[in-house]
């Protein structure tokens, strides 16, 4: 009997592990990085992988498409790392969409309205940047978000680093802990010249349309974790926890 309690509390304790990065929340710790598509300064944020076959254009492998993703953020910036594993980059397509590019989401009340409101945005970084002007990069939608982004090719495919201002004509965003926004993020793998992309790679569960452009209610979350905004009645409140 002991025995079957032990297994149950050790089958409930792993079952209660929060999947808190499967595409339903992104739990955003605090950090400052360079703009300068060196990833090398993301060591203690948390990478996610999207696997070539999660979203509506799975591709045939990792090596073809795939990606791993981080936040952080500090008290001006949110910072999103690309690392994307493609074996062709392209781009020159009629629409940017089709290009070789990744689209960053944001619903900055995460009031999750079927509509866009002021406050939600997608931010589209392309390939087409590569070596481009860090300050000044041509965003093909949330162009006036207030983005720089590096972006730059790798042995496997290409990274994108980008900074996101959190304050600017669409939001001010307070990134105290516990506060949570609307995110998503997509890759799309061009890798033909000419038509359409060939992929199409979503983080978000609830994406499964692909209809973040147009509906925040396909976002998911992204949680302030920092102490930036940590009260020292907070710490002493966690302090007399632990004594308890
Ligand atoms: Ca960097
Ligand atoms: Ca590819
Ligand atoms: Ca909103
Ligand atoms: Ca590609």
């Amino acid at each position: 009997m002991k025995g079957i309690v032990c297994i149950l509390a050790l089958v409930v304790a792993f079952s209660i592990v929060p999947a808190v990065f499967a595409g339903t929340n992104y739990n955003c710790p605090v950090g400052t990085v360079t703009i300068d598509g060196n990833l090398a300064d993301w060591a203690g944020a948390e990478f996610v992988f999207v696997p070539h076959d999660k979203g509506t254009g799975p591709a045939p492998d990792d090596a073809d498409a795939s990606f791993d993703f981080a936040v952080l953020v500090d008290n001006d910036w949110l910072y999103v790392a690309f690392d994307i594993n493609d074996e062709a980059i392209n781009a020159g397509e009629t629409n940017n969409y089709q290009d070789d590019s990744v689209e960053i989401y944001i619903d900055a009340n995460h009031d999750r309205t079927e509509a866009y409101g002021n406050d939600d945005l997608q931010i589209a970084i392309g390939a087409w940047d590569i070596g481009g002007d860090i300050q000044n990069p041509q965003l093909s939608a949330g162009t006036d978000s207030g983005t720089i982004a590096a972006v730059v090719e790798t042995a496997n495919g290409w990274i994108v680093e980008a900074a996101i201002p959190l304050s600017n004509s669409h939001w001010t965003i307070v990134p105290s802990a516990g506060t949570v926004i609307g995110f998503n993020v997509h890759f799309n793998d061009d890798d033909v010249v000419g038509g359409t992309r060939e992929n199409k790679l979503i983080w978000s569960d609830l994406d499964v349309d692909d209809q973040s452009w147009q509906n925040t209610t396909r976002f998911a979350d992204l949680t302030f974790v920092g102490a930036t905004s940590v009260e020292p009645s907070g710490k002493l409140a966690i302090t007399w926890g632990s004594i308890k």
